[in-house]
């Protein structure tokens, strides 16, 4: 028996699927290869990582970024590459959201 219900997407699938689209925006096909150059680079993260960036956004920053992030040195960002920056960002990010929940609860326990 087949299933004709519509499949809805997990929030991860659809983060994944966005992960996805914004990089393909950006990136550059060569074949099969899918890539950023520094200048692809610094507009997807001047216009998607506004918030993240607010205050490393020069580019020297950028620089830094991008010479961190090209693994094979190949002068070009890889979707592979580019995912260890959302990774980064996101552990940063939930880091950040850990910290500041555990100041509220020992400042509760405080009061
Ligand atoms: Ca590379």
């Amino acid at each position: 028996m087949t299933s004709t219900a519509c499949i809805v997407p997990s929030p991860l699938e659809m983060a994944m699927e966005h992960l996805i689209d914004v990089f393909g925006q950006y990136s550059q096909k060569d074949q099969m290869k899918q890539t950023l150059n520094k200048q692809q680079l610094r507009k997807l993260m001047d216009e998607q990582l506004t918030t993240l960036m607010q205050h490393h956004n020069n580019q020297k920053a950028i620089d830094n970024v991008f010479k961190d992030l090209d693994f094979d040195g190949d002068g070009l960002v890889a979707f592979e590459e580019f995912l260890s920056l959302v990774a980064g960002l996101t552990k940063s990010c939930n880091d950040r959201l850990l910290i500041k929940e555990h100041k509220r609860l020992t400042s509760q326990t405080k009061q």
